[in-house]
């Protein structure tokens, strides 16, 4: 049942309010709250207000640094670091921002590379921040092993989100964001919460014989995406965002995590930001117009362009408020009000 909508900022306030009086610093409660929020704002439910008791889980367990303080390492290179220390990789991904956007337009290209964070946040917003300053911009991480390769039957990467955006001069950016297996794992940990069976293709069980169970899949394997493209994909964000930043892979997450639980893991993320006028220099033409011409003939066969479902639920929102059921705004007061008791 649905309860009265939210205001967009009511509900940031809310959510921040609950890090707060979880013991988590203002450093990192406010860009927690805005990816949270924003999540929820945008009708992406998997990476909403859904992960707010799974960061507190995360905090009581002593899996990740609340008070954690992230430092900037700018040696004025192409490579800019952000050490997370510990902490939530957001705190960590808004303060390299100006750095890496800096960089990027003197040198045409430059990598925000984030180690050591706890990591639970869509990417979308991130390249969002990004595709705001005109830059093109990808990012990336593992996760903890729950995907099999392609072939396999064993967890072994992790559901390793891959992000791109393009900036648009008249709208929104063309974003794209997407786990490399089928689907989020946290779908799949709404539909073992709603106790609804998913859709076939998704996963296979722990002996690897195919499920639409969702604690079947939770406990055997998801799959990767587009058979053994998917898997490539994920081979190249655990290699890039990886061992090249000096960072976990998702099977050495998994380890340092001690299990799949609702905790979010430690590792490193790796975003890269283009700046399209500085790579099409002297060659004639206008990178972005061009780019519109490419969204034209997309949209031109009735297809829509990723992300459009997204600024659509981002506009009623916050014209109408965040649509909230009366269990969610139940959920969120007793997180209010009992902070890390609240969660197991
Ligand atoms: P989806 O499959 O729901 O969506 C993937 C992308 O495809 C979105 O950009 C979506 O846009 C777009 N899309 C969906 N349907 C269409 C269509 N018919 N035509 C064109 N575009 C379409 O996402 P996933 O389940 O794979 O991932 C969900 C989120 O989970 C991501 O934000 C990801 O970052 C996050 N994640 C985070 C992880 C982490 O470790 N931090 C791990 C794994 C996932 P739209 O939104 O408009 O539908
Ligand atoms: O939904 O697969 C997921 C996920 C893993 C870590 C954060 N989100």
């Amino acid at each position: 049942m649905l309860s009265s909508p939210m205001s967009v900022d009511a509900l940031a306030s809310l959510v921040e309010a609950i890090f707060l009086r979880a013991g988590v610093d203002a450093v990192q409660a406010a860009p927690i709250a805005r990816v949270v929020v924003a999540g929820e704002r945008d009708a992406c439910k998997s990476h909403g207000i859904y992960r707010v008791a799974g960061c507190l889980a995360t905090v009581k367990a002593g899996k990740v640094a609340p008070a954690a303080v992230p430092e900037l390492k700018d040696e004025g290179g192409g490579i800019i670091r952000v050490e997370a220390k510990g902490g939530f990789s957001n705190a960590a991904f808004e303060m390299g921002v100006p750095a890496l956007v800096e960089r990027a337009r003197e040198l045409g290209l430059a990598a925000l590379v984030i180690n050591d964070c706890v990591h639970f946040a869509a990417l979308w917003p991130e390249i969002e921040a990004l595709t705001a300053h005109g830059l093109a911009a990808l990012a990336m991480c593992p996760s903890y092993s729950t995907v099999a390769p392609a072939g396999g039957s064993e967890p072994l990467f992790g559901t390793n989100p891959f992000a791109f955006g393009w900036p648009r001069p008249d709208g929104d950016p063309y974003v794209f964001d997407f786990a490399t297996s089928v689907i989020a794992r946290g779908d799949i940990e709404i539909y073992r919460r709603e106790g609804r069976p998913m859709p076939e293709g998704w996963a296979i069980d722990a002996e690897g014989a195919p499920t639409t169970d969702p604690h079947a899949a939770l406990s055997g394997a998801l799959l990767p995406f587009g058979g053994h493209k998917g898997s490539a994909i994920a081979t190249m964000i655990e290699l890039l965002a990886g061992p090249m930043i000096g960072d976990l892979t998702s099977p050495e997450a998994l380890d340092l995590l001690g299990g799949t639980t609702r905790f979010a893991p430690k590792h490193g993320e790796l975003i890269l930001a283009f700046d399209p006028a500085r790579f099409a220099a002297g060659r004639g033409t206008d990178p972005f117009a061009r780019a519109e011409g490419l969204f034209e003939a997309i949209l031109g066969q009735s297809a829509r362009l990723p992300s459009q479902r997204r600024y659509a639920a981002r506009a009623e929102a916050l014209a109408n408020g965040v649509p909230l059921s009366e269990a969610e705004l139940a959920e969120l007061e007793r997180l209010y009000e009992h902070g890390l008791a609240a969660v197991e």
